[in-house]
């Protein structure tokens, strides 16, 4: 049931027991009065259902299809009145429960206003289709600020706004799981950017980093045919008259459109002069017997790209390295190996494979073989020489592909960043945007997941202390006491990864450098010291829980230490090294620098030379630590990206789906966070007008905070349940509901007597 877990705010909340937490909203008072509530359904799902009556225990409640079911009173979870029906700040509802949240969501997504806020956050639903709600003349409205509706351009907006009038660099976070539309919506706010900082024409280059950056880093899967295989942030740096100045990209992890658009798009010279054949040729492209996506013209995107590169000023000599680098990692793919000798030991066949390979990267056929089948060692002081086997040449064959293709990516980020160098950094005017990879949490959990969480648990510490930040200044500015709000972190969580020598990570590291390591002993290990940690729960086998802010994950350690530890052979490195062509070496030369960074300890004991090398986990903790140091002299702007059906399909609103991703990307802490709080603002003025005709007392000559005073009292708004700040009221959650029925209740009334009256005279 999704109830189980429904009320996050119950472990703030003062109640008296735990069945009261759906009522949390609401005092006592409150309970009779609501009209609606929302009922759920054996499937999970929500649906409203009016109140006709309430007797002890139980109330009668009749649905929509005029059916009339009687449920226990206390599982009702209180619905908004209908004058709140798709507000677009779902702080506006005065109940903050889930049934509310999706329901408002959804409410607006039926009308394509894909766009609501949770507050300071923005949060924008996957339409699948194209929506009127772009272009120069919604730019140009957002820039006037005459459309106030939630919007990616009113986040971007807010941002140069910010940095203007601060001087203080600023981000724009967007998350949300894969297909959600995070590329989509970075894209978008790009172009808002590049329509209000334009004039130079460097913004037109950054908006041609694009197509470059998803040929070489986004490929088709099961859940989005232009996935991202990468992180990506990207720096806009702003001149004194707000004009951008030039740009910066960083990125993280990797993968491939590019290799059917080369296949598909190269010229007959080219064709021949890097071997090339069909896509089909080539088994690391089969592997998912896919070759096209629909309405994707792998050609025409491939002269795109081209036209891309050439604007990024990537040259053309370059364009054809980079080109043959791509037909190498094809062709290295489809080297094959034969048994030499009784041990199994195997060397490379000699083939078109191999030879075009070595033609391409510019190196010695023989070398070329040994370092497929050969591994130098060191043992103490001397060298030994291991013979591989075909597992083990299969996987250094792989990993100087991928290592090869990871380098290669970087080294095009970086000819774009010095296409749009900076002159000078860190000038207090740039806006930075994220498109990170979300939460993530499956049947089956391995060690991608394990990184990717981790980020994001650092990621939702930074959201969290924001949104604190955010409240606490408001409390304060108004004179509220600040005590009286309760609200939690995830150190404890963060914690169970980072604490050296005990943590998640460093156990791991510890465990990647023993030889006789294995996914079972790491298991083993976890268990005995982290048991005691409330985040952390030993399973059987080799299974173990993460209690994450966003629920709890839990993680199967097979494949662990063989993808934390980094498989690519120094000799790979070498070959690289001794190749003719300048790309090969380049990568070479980054490879070395990198295994020259501190190393937490020996990876490899046995293997003298590759105990340089950091392990996986630990040069993602790094990545992510220098990211969290960016973002952190920075004023953060939220955008989180929901997918509400798995078919990629338009009008498709599935609840659970919602749901579970609001709870995994913040939604509902900040619900939580501000339920915690007084969420519902008021001026004394507006509350006195709203709410003073209600009074029984004379209030003629009253002010409004003397008015507000007197409506508290004789509505029995309890003191726990208000606070009264300098120029705003300051309420529970659910509070101004009440007042809010009572008014309709009022007027209808009034209204009714009125036509009455009318009737009587006619
Ligand atoms: P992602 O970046 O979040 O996934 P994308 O930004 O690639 O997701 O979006 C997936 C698809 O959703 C796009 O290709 C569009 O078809 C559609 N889409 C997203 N946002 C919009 C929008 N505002 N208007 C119209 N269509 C949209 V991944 O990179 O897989 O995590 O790794
Ligand atoms: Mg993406």
């Amino acid at each position: 049931s999704l109830t189980g877990d429904v009320d996050l705010g119950a472990a703030t909340m003062p109640l008296p027991h735990s069945d009261e937490r759906r009522w949390s909203d609401t005092s006592a008072y409150a309970r009779k009065k609501i009209l609606q509530s929302w009922i759920q359904l054996p499937n999970g799902n929500w649906e409203l259902g009016k109140i006709l009556s309430t007797s002890g225990e139980e109330s009668l409640i009749s649905l929509p299809e005029g059916k009339v079911i009687k449920v226990i009173s206390e599982t009702l979870v209180p619905a908004n009145p209908d004058i709140l029906d798709g507000v677009d700040d779902l702080m506006q509802l005065s109940y903050l429960n889930e049934p509310s949240v999706l329901y408002n969501l959804n409410y607006r997504y039926n009308q394509d206003m894909i766009y609501t806020k949770a507050g300071p956050v923005l949060v924008a639903v996957n339409p699948f289709k194209e929506v009127p709600l772009y272009g120069n003349r919604y730019i140009e409205a957002y820039r006037k600020r005459s459309n106030e509706s939630p919007h990616v351009y009113a986040i971007a907006d807010t941002a140069i706004r910010e940095m203007i009038r601060d001087e203080v660099n600023q981000s724009i976070i967007i998350s949300g799981e894969s297909g959600a539309g995070k590329t989509e919506t970075a894209k978008i706010a790009m172009q808002y950017l590049a329509a209000l900082g334009g004039g130079s024409g460097i913004e037109y280059e950054i908006l041609k980093t694009n197509p470059i950056l998803e040929a070489f880093g986004n490929a088709k899967t099961l859940r989005n045919d232009n996935s991202s295989r990468f992180g990506k942030l990207i720096e806009i740096h702003f001149s004194e008259s707000g004009k951008i100045s030039g740009a910066q990209i960083q990125t993280w992890e990797r993968s491939y459109h590019i290799f059917y658009q080369l296949c598909a798009g190269a010229s007959p010279a080219l064709r021949e002069k890097l071997n090339l054949t069909s896509a089909h040729e080539y088994k690391y492209l089969g592997q998912s017997n896919c070759y096209s996506i629909c309405g994707v013209d792998d050609a025409e995107r491939f002269n795109t790209v081209k036209e891309a590169l050439d604007i990024v000023h990537v040259s053309k000599e370059d364009q054809e390295s980079v080109f043959a680098m791509l037909a190498a990692v094809l062709w290295l793919g489809n080297v094959s190996f034969t048994i030499i000798d009784n041990e199994n030991h195997v060397e490379p066949l000699e083939d078109e494979s191999l030879s075009t390979v070595a033609k391409l990267i510019g190196c010695n056929i023989n070398e070329l073989k040994l370092s497929l089948s050969k591994r130098n060692m060191r043992v103490g002081k001397d060298t030994i020489v291991q013979k591989l086997t075909l597992p083990q040449a299969i996987d250094a064959r792989d990993a100087l592909a991928k290592s090869m293709y990871s380098c290669l990516f970087d080294w095009l980020v970086e000819q774009i960043n010095k296409s749009l160098a900076v002159g000078k950094k860190r000038t207090g005017r740039s806006i930075s945007i994220l498109d990170i990879y979300g939460f993530e949490s499956f049947d089956k959990n391995s060690f991608e997941q394990f990184c990717i969480n981790y980020a994001n648990e650092r990621l939702q510490q930074h959201f969290n202390r924001h949104l604190f930040k955010l409240e606490q200044e408001e409390y304060i500015q108004d004179g509220i006491d600040w005590t009286r709000v309760d609200f939690e972190d995830n150190q404890g969580c963060l914690s169970l990864f980072e604490k050296k020598p005990l943590g998640l990570l460093s156990l791991l590291d510890e465990e990647s450098t023993f030889p006789n390591g294995t996914d079972l002993t790491l298991a083993n290990k976890l268990k005995q010291h982290l048991d005691s940690n409330s985040c952390f729960r030993g399973d059987r086998g080799k299974l173990f829980t993460v209690v994450h802010y966003a629920g709890e994950v839990t993680y199967e350690t097979t494949g662990f230490l063989e993808k934390n530890r980094d498989l690519l052979h120094l000799d790979s490195i070498q070959l690289l090294s001794s190749c003719s062509c300048h790309l090969p070496q380049a990568f070479a030369s980054s490879m070395l620098i990198q295994s020259e960074k501190p190393v937490v300890g020996p990876l490899y004991k046995a293997g003298g030379a590759d105990s340089q090398r950091l392990s996986v986990a630990t040069k993602f903790k790094g990545q992510l630590f220098q990211l969290m140091q960016r973002l952190g002299n920075t004023t953060p702007h939220f955008i989180r990206c929901i997918k509400p059906n798995n078919n990629q399909s338009p009008g498709l609103y599935e609840q659970g789906l919602v749901l579970q991703q609001l709870r995994c990307c913040g939604v509902l802490e900040v619900v939580r966070i501000s339920r915690s709080g007084f969420p519902t603002r008021m001026s004394h003025q507006k509350f006195a007008r709203r709410y003073g005709f209600l009074l029984v007392e004379n209030i003629a000559d009253k002010d409004p905070l003397s008015v507000s005073v007197a409506i508290l009292h004789q509505f029995n708004i309890l003191p726990e349940m208000y606070q009264v700040g300098y120029t705003k009221l300051f309420f529970r959650t659910g509070q101004i509901g009440v007042l809010e029925d009572t008014r309709n209740r009022t007027l209808h009334g009034i209204l009714r007597v009125q036509s009455y009256f009318r009737g009587y005279q006619a």
